[in-house]
């Protein structure tokens, strides 16, 4: 399996964590996003239509999207499971993913970013407040959601003892906001997640400081 990568990408890292959770080792290549490499025709054509990363190739399959090549992953190498088999607590598990993935990452990835400063001319600091302003809105609601998680199946996972793709999405999703000087202690069940995974081997080898690129 090829596995195309940004190492301070959040969405690949979700996919870093998935991966090594199953203790898949694919073979690895890094995707500048900072100089354009997700944008190059090859790319775009043979890799990735989205031309964004995450994205794998396996035998002539290609897919992008961080939160189907999980879904996919799972499916192809069902152990441990990421997205749970019992109908309420996998709603629950994606309820949780698409609010990372669909309404906080969007606002704040880098082609936004670059917009709202190189385009609309929007000034670094009014930039930042944006990403914090959304990334706080989105946060809070995510510590709802995990708050009624913890009260319906434990912890110290998002939804039980086991990690699921809510671990996953999580734990990019808090150190990209940590990344960005936001505030971070409203987020106390968040945080306690966190500070589980930090401990955790899949979750120390999915880090940016432990990519090749
Ligand atoms: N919904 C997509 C989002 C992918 C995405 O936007 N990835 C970012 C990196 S975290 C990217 O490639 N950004 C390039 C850009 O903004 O130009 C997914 O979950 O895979």
């Amino acid at each position: 399996m090829d596995f195309y990568s940004f190492f301070n990408s959040s969405t690949s890292w979700r996919v870093r964590i998935a991966l090594a959770l199953k203790g898949l080792g694919p073979n690895y290549h890094g995707v500048n996003i900072r100089t354009g490499a997700h944008r190059e025709a090859g790319y775009v054509a043979q890799v990735n239509p989205s031309a964004t990363v995450p994205a794998i190739v396996e035998n002539g399959f290609n897919l992008g999207q961080s939160l189907a090549i999980i879904d996919w992953l799972d499916i192809k190498h069902p152990e441990p499971r990421l997205i749970p088999a019992a109908l309420e607590r996998r709603a629950r598990v994606l309820e949780f993913c698409y609010l990372a993935a669909c309404d906080i990452h969007p606002v704040n990835n880098l082609r936004i970013l670059k917009y709202l400063h190189e385009t609309l001319k929007v000034s670094p600091q009014q930039r930042d407040d944006c990403y914090a302003h959304w990334t706080a809105e989105g946060l809070a609601a995510a510590e709802r959601l995990l708050a009624q998680a913890e009260e319906n199946y434990g912890g110290p996972w998002c939804f039980s003892a086991q990690p699921t793709m809510a671990d996953c999405c999580l734990i990019p999703q808090l150190c990209s906001a940590q990344r960005m000087g936001c505030d971070m202690t409203p987020f106390k069940r968040a945080n306690a997640i966190f500070a589980h995974a930090s401990s955790v081997p899949a979750f120390i080898n999915a880090e940016p400081r432990n990519q090749p690129d």
